[in-house]
């Protein structure tokens, strides 16, 4: 399954979870790979994971923080040359900080969400996807959330911040619509990853408490999404994937009977 021989895909948040399973993925598929993380430490871990696992994998790691819009060009002109045409972007840094009513955000978490879970997101499309467009190829892939379907109690920032993804992917492939270039949102339900240790500020107990009762999905069952849309051939654009846990209807619906 070398589906994806030569094809450069960069990856937003490949520190852990749903990013570091998609890159495993991808370099299985044959792609070269562009991990982007604040944490370069386990970039370079997962670098060295993934040489040793797949033989010949090409790997580019690079410290960034993603909330850095104004150095997002710079980023991209400091590529390598053999990274330098993305084909595959996935936009999968997102956070979402604790379950304050929305009368009670603290305007820096706002900042924080907006910043990386919508402006970032438009930044790197702003960046990246002009080559995509003059290459006539390429394909976007935003992780988005059940969050960008419905707006739960306890997820205001959140749940706009992803309804925003979701409005931007749609226009997006309005506005690319004369070209080859795919648009792609994903709408993971309860996925175990840091990410609800970080939105619980690190309260593993509430965090343990959260996924207690039921089968979360996994890191691989999202970065299985992104492979599918990826794989499909040229003529198919997958516009959206919606994926609960089975024993999940909705966010805040969760059969704790197992
Ligand atoms: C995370 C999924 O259900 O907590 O994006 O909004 S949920």
């Amino acid at each position: 399954t070398k589906d994806l021989t030569g094809k450069v895909c960069l990856i937003t948040g490949a520190s852990a979870g749903i990013g570091e399973a998609i890159a495993h993925r991808m370099v299985e598929a044959g792609a070269k790979v562009i991990l982007i993380a604040r944490r370069i430490a386990k970039l370079e871990e997962i670098k060295a994971t993934l040489e040793s696992t797949y033989p010949g994998a090409q790997v580019h790691c690079v410290k960034f923080d993603v909330k850095d819009l104004d150095q997002i060009g710079e980023l991209r002109d400091g590529l390598p040359e053999e990274f330098r045409d993305i084909h595959i972007l996935v936009n999968n840094a997102g956070v979402a900080l604790g379950t304050p009513p929305a009368h009670e955000n603290p305007i820096a978490d706002v900042e924080t969400m907006l910043r990386t879970n919508v402006s970032s997101v438009m930044a790197f499309v702003s960046t990246f996807a002009p080559g995509m467009v003059e290459r006539n190829e390429g394909h976007i892939v935003n992780i988005s959330s059940i969050a960008g379907h419905e707006a739960y109690p306890g997820g205001s920032v959140y749940c706009a911040t992803k309804h925003a993804i979701d409005a931007y992917t749609t226009s997006m492939r309005h506005d690319l619509v004369g070209t080859n270039i795919r648009v792609t949102a994903i709408s993971p339900g309860a996925v175990r990853t840091e990410f609800t240790l970080v939105r619980f500020g690190q309260d593993a107990e509430r965090e343990d408490d959260f996924y207690k009762g039921f089968t979360p999905l996994n890191a691989r069952d999202i970065a299985d999404n992104v492979m599918y849309v990826t794989t499909r051939p040229q003529h198919v654009q997958v516009g959206d994937i919606v994926i609960y846990a089975t024993k999940q209807s909705s966010a805040k619906s969760i059969a704790k009977n197992e």
